[in-house]
């Protein structure tokens, strides 16, 4: 039997996935239209906690202010009736066609004002509705024509851009955080910030970088050949894991947005074991939002909308469940001794030791075997086996 989701376990959706009427580049739309305050109350049963959304998701593009308030004023008292949050917001800056090249960084500066504003609106409703993460994912930022789009002034103006937003939160008193979603291509031929690195790397050129982080999703890394748990973990490492967005991605190809473990399960299994074991203790090393970030494929109705959406979260935690009888098994415990995961917590170096007291060490260089050291074995194929096993139910 599958576990039932409750609001303890953080999961959240956004509007547009269970929303997606499953419109493609070959293809009309599937399925009707979804009111945002029905996906509230469908998700608020199914056992989810939040919802977040585009500007563009809960209000139509281009309405005039007093329709504006009203579509806001039913998605609230949607929310009041479920108990469901807000825990993030985000902007579209790239379904209308005014940003065909870009938001941020369009080369067109009349553009580039638009984007802010627009941005900066639906800033000040993510504090309004109190979230504490604002995504932003420039799935337009980037180019298909090397020498049509200068990097480097591209980039100046994506920092300008999110130094001006982090200002506008402090100056506003919001306690907001931004999170980039980086992507490598898609619906750009190449989009800038591709990875999870190139976005760390961008976040130490800004102003406040303590309020930058990121939000990686699964196919976004998997689309470029990368390992998503490993990605993940050096967010962590970095404290940089803000928020995240979980899918299934099968291999290097279109970014296929499957419900969570229906591509790589075996790399969704170590990411669950990470986020809920990998912390201080063998507690949880996140506590954010288990979003989910996916598609309803194109050939289920609406019933297999909320069944796919069901799907996520049983999933999670069946992975959940699997990861804690794993580290619990003792055949794991020692199969982990076995292969010396644990000994690459100890330093390299002893404890103060200097570096003319390291050279003087024989045992660490002239005296070693190395034949003898390079024979050992790390066994780490058994301990894949193991984890194998265990996610087959078979242990
Ligand atoms: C869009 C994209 C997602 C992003 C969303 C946030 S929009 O659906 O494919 O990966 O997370 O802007
Ligand atoms: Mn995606
Ligand atoms: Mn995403």
């Amino acid at each position: 039997m599958a576990p039932r989701p409750t609001p303890a376990d953080k999961f959240s959706f956004g509007l547009w996935t269970v929303g997606w009427q499953a419109r493609d580049p070959f293809g009309d739309a599937t399925r009707p239209e979804l009111d945002a305050v029905e996906a509230v109350h469908r998700l608020a049963e199914l056992g989810a906690y939040g919802i977040t959304f585009h500007d563009d998701d809960l209000i139509p593009f281009g309405v005039d202010a007093a329709t504006r308030d009203q579509h806001i004023a039913r998605f609230r008292k949607a929310l009041d009736e479920t108990g469901l949050v807000v825990p993030m917001v985000t902007t579209n800056l790239f379904t209308h066609p005014i940003f065909k090249d870009g938001g941020f960084t369009s080369n067109d500066r009349d553009v580039r004002r638009y984007a802010l504003r627009k941005v900066l609106r639906q800033v000040d409703l993510a504090a309004e509705l109190g979230a504490s993460t604002f995504v932003m994912w420039g799935g337009r930022e980037g180019s298909e024509y090397d020498l049509a789009k200068d990097v480097r002034a591209a980039l100046d103006r994506y920092r300008e851009a999110v130094d001006l937003l982090t200002q506008y939160s402090i100056d506003k008193g919001y306690n907001l955080r931004f999170a980039l979603e980086p992507k490598p291509n898609e619906p750009r031929g190449d989009i800038l910030l591709p990875t999870i690195g190139h976005a760390l790397g961008f976040i130490s050129q800004l102003a406040h970088p303590e309020l930058v982080g990121l939000n990686p999703e699964v196919g976004h890394e998997q689309m470029a050949g990368l390992n998503y748990a490993h990605g993940i973990a050096q967010a962590l490492w970095q404290g940089k894991l803000f928020h995240l967005d979980l899918n299934g991605q099968r291999g290097i190809k279109y970014d296929q947005d499957l419900v969570f473990g229906h591509g790589d399960l075996m790399n969704a299994f170590a990411l669950v074991d990470l986020l809920e074991n990998g912390g201080p203790n063998g507690g949880p090393a996140y506590d954010g939002p288990r979003h989910f970030d996916y598609k309803p494929s194109r050939t289920e109705d609406m019933d297999g909308v909320w069944a796919s959406a069901a799907a996520n979260m049983s999933t999670y935690l069946l992975l959940k469940e699997r990861a804690a009888a794993f580290r619990a098994d003792p055949e794991v415990i020692e199969a982990l001794a076995a292969s010396k995961v644990g000994e690459l917590s100890t330093p390299t170096l002893n404890d103060g030791e200097s570096y003319d007291e390291f050279l003087a060490d024989r045992s660490a260089f002239e005296d070693v075997d190395v034949d003898a050291v390079a024979e050992r074995g790390f066994a780490f194929v058994r301990l894949n086996q193991l984890a194998v096993e265990h996610l087959l139910g078979a242990r």
